[in-house]
Formats: structure tokens, C-alpha cells, sequence
């Protein structure tokens, strides 16, 4: 039977290499910044925002692939966009993916309003076969039950940086690589929860933009696996020391700022969600805290999976500093898809802050 793991990551990197092909492509990058006046005459045109066509039509191939090799999963899988448009006409069109490239095509060119070039180039990328080949990826127990498990998904996180951002090598941050903002921040979350218990069990963040290469932008994938048979990700073997370096979103509150400094965390301002969790993940930093309610299940469900696989994980820090409980963020299908209470994302060997902030308050 297929490979969940496999799956995901494969996938993950088709949803990167469309995005890449809308950045980096001359024509469709147009587009994607002209955003709402593609035509500003042409008031029947339904892409009114080009923009969230990359998102909707990324999220909508992940759906696809995924449930053409594991069909117990197609009504679980979720993400941020509906995959649904609404012209000024007040006319509905739905981007879907289908088996045959010639299908994709006709939908894109509905919705894009018989601009042929972009449908074709982007129907082309949606309907390659993607392998990574990755050689590391563990067989799962036999007998997993898929129609168990729901799927998060975030087609582009910092869609921001994507759009709006500056090559990475003009803005990266040399001494801690961490950038604090541009197309290095931009990453594709994919995460599997166990619908019963709530808790992630697989993570794939894929980072587009990770590398600028003579030949382009080149990527950079982490996947992880949190079952209690399988715990194991791509990350190497290493013990990353503490720098006492806190990653936060640039909105967050002076008061967190101030409790972190007091702790003798230096402070770093990076964008996207994701990206943030994936340096508290690798060791670039230490630990990452926000205090608001700005980010949702597809935001966290895969970095989770991936934190928890190296025995970090992801904490409500609105239980911390009220009443020093140490409660996971988890995926209840019954409740908000928002992360209410906030979020502090650490490693293992950085638990000892709990304590800290708590006896802070
Ligand atoms: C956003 C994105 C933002 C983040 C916000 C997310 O998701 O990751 O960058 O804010 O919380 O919801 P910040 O960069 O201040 O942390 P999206 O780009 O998918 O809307
Ligand atoms: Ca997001
Ligand atoms: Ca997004």
C-alpha cells in the first residue's frame, strides 16, 4: 500500500514547484502582482485575485493527489482557501483538479476568463509526476486507518512574503540565519491528525524558496512522523545548543517582548508561521511565542507533527502564564479552527522555559 509520508512529501514539492513556476515565470508572475486589475475593464473576469488563484489551485492539487492514492482521505482533507470564486456578476466557478491535464486546463481557463498561456503552463505543472525519491522515509505499521486521520492543510503560508518579497539572499540574516522576512519565509504545510485523540502524527514543511542557486530558487524539505511505533524525521542526528534566540511575529505584544529579554532570550522578528516553528525545529532558534489568535489549524497541524516527532511540541502559552498548565495544541474537529490562546513552540531540551515564563506572570 502506498506511503502516507511518501505521499505528502511528494505532493508537498508539486505544490512548491507550482509555486515557484508562478513567482518565477515572467507572464504568470504578472499576474500574481497585478492582482486585482488584470483587466480592469473586463468586469466579468472571475480571478479578481490572482493571488489566491496559487493558493486554491496548490491546495486543490494536494487534494487530488493525496486522495488518488489514499481515497479514505478525500473528505478529511481541509486547508485554508475554498476552492470556490465568485465574480462581480455574482457567478461561482470552482477550481478543480481533475485526472486529465485537458480537464485542469478547461476549468483554468474559466476561471482565468480565456487566458490560455497561464492555463496551460499551470495545468502542465499540476499534472507532472513529482518523486523526491527520498530514501529515509520509514515504513508505517501495517493496518493504519485512514479514514482516521484528517489532513491540514496551508497551500502558501506568508503569502505576504510570496507575493511582496525580496529574494532571500538581499534580507537573510547571515549570523542567525533566520531572515526576517522575503520569499525565504514562504513555506507549504501539510499535516496528518488522529481525528479521535487530536494529535498530529505526520508533518511535511517544504520551503520553496530556501536556496538561491545559479539555476533558480531551490528548496528544502523536513517531514516528520509522530505514531507511537514511528518517531522519526529528515533532520540529522544533532543536539542543537541553545542561543537563547526567540523568534517572534513583528505584531507581537511589547510585555511578551519585555518577559523574553528579562529571560535573556535575544529577539529575533521573522514572518510566516510555519517558517517560525521550522527554526525552532532545525535549532536556528530556541523557541517561538505568540500571544494572539492569528494563526489556525493549517498553520500548525504539520510543523507540529514535525516538533513532536524530536520530542518538542507546541503549547497554548494562555495556559502557561495563567495557570502554569502545560496543555499541546490540538486538532478537534469540533472546535475553531483558530489556536486560541496563543502558541510557544520548543524543543525538548528548551521545556525548561515552561517553568520560567510561568513564575513570570
Ligand atoms: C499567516 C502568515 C503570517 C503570520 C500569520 C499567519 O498565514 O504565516 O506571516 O503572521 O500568523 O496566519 P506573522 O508573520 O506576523 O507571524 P498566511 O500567509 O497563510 O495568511
Ligand atoms: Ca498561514
Ligand atoms: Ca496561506
Amino acid at each position: 500500500s502506498p506511503n502516507i509520508v511518501n505521499c505528502l512529501v511528494n505532493v508537498s514539492e508539486k505544490a512548491a514547484n507550482i509555486a515557484r513556476l508562478m513567482r518565477q515565470h515572467d507572464y504568470l508572475f504578472s499576474l500574481l502582482v497585478q492582482e486585482k486589475s488584470i483587466d480592469e475593464s473586463n468586469s466579468e473576469r472571475f480571478v479578481h485575485d490572482y493571488k489566491t488563484l496559487a493558493d486554491v489551485l496548490i491546495q486543490q492539487t494536494i487534494r487530488h493527489d493525496v486522495a488518488a492514492s489514499f481515497p479514505e482521505l478525500l473528505n478529511n482533507i481541509k486547508g485554508e482557501e475554498s476552492s470556490t470564486f465568485t465574480n462581480s456578476l455574482g457567478e461561482t466557478v470552482t477550481i478543480e483538479v481533475f485526472d486529465d491535464q485537458s480537464d485542469t486546463s478547461a476549468c483554468l481557463l474559466k476561471v482565468l476568463n480565456g487566458d490560455s498561456v497561464a492555463a496551460e503552463l499551470l495545468a502542465e505543472e499540476v499534472h507532472k509526476t513529482v518523486d523526491t525519491n527520498m530514501d529515509s522515509i520509514p515504513d508505517l505499521p501495517d493496518g493504519l486507518n485512514y479514514s482516521n486521520m484528517g489532513i491540514w492543510v496551508d497551500p502558501i503560508d506568508a503569502t505576504e512574503e510570496y507575493i511582496r518579497g525580496a529574494s532571500i539572499s538581499s534580507c537573510s540574516s547571515q549570523e542567525t540565519r533566520v531572515p526576517t522576512s522575503g520569499l525565504g519565509c514562504v513555506t507549504v504545510l501539510i499535516g496528518g491528525y488522529d481525528i479521535e485523540s487530536g494529535k498530529p502524527i505526520v508533518g511535511v514543511i517544504n520551503q520553496p524558496f530556501a536556496e538561491l542557486t545559479d539555476t533558480g530558487y531551490k528548496g528544502k524539505i523536513v517531514w516528520g512522523v509522530n505514531m507511537d511505533a514511528v518517531r522519526v524525521t529528515n533532520l540529522p542526528q544533532t543536539n542543537p545548543k541553545s542561543t537563547k534566540l526567540a523568534v517572534l511575529s513583528s505584531s507581537e505584544d511589547e510585555k511578551y517582548i519585555k518577559a523574553l529579554k528579562d529571560l535573556g532570550y535575544g529577539i529575533i522578528f521573522s514572518a510566516g508561521a510555519g517558517h517560525k516553528i521550522l527554526k525552532v525545529i532545525t535549532g536556528d532558534a530556541d523557541l517561538y511565542l505568540l500571544s494572539k489568535n492569528t494563526t489556525f489549524k493549517w498553520d500548525t497541524c504539520g510543523p507540529q507533527a514535525i516538533l513532536n516527532a524530536i520530542e518538542g511540541g507546541l503549547f497554548k502559552i494562555e495556559e502557561i502564564i495563567e495557570s502554569g498548565q502545560i496543555v499541546e495544541v490540538d486538532y478537534d474537529d469540533e472546535r475553531s479552527n483558530m489556536n486560541e490562546g496563543g502558541l510557544l513552540a520548543l524543543r525538548r531540551e528548551e521545556k525548561h522555559i515552561l517553568q520560567d515564563l510561568y513564575n513570570k506572570k
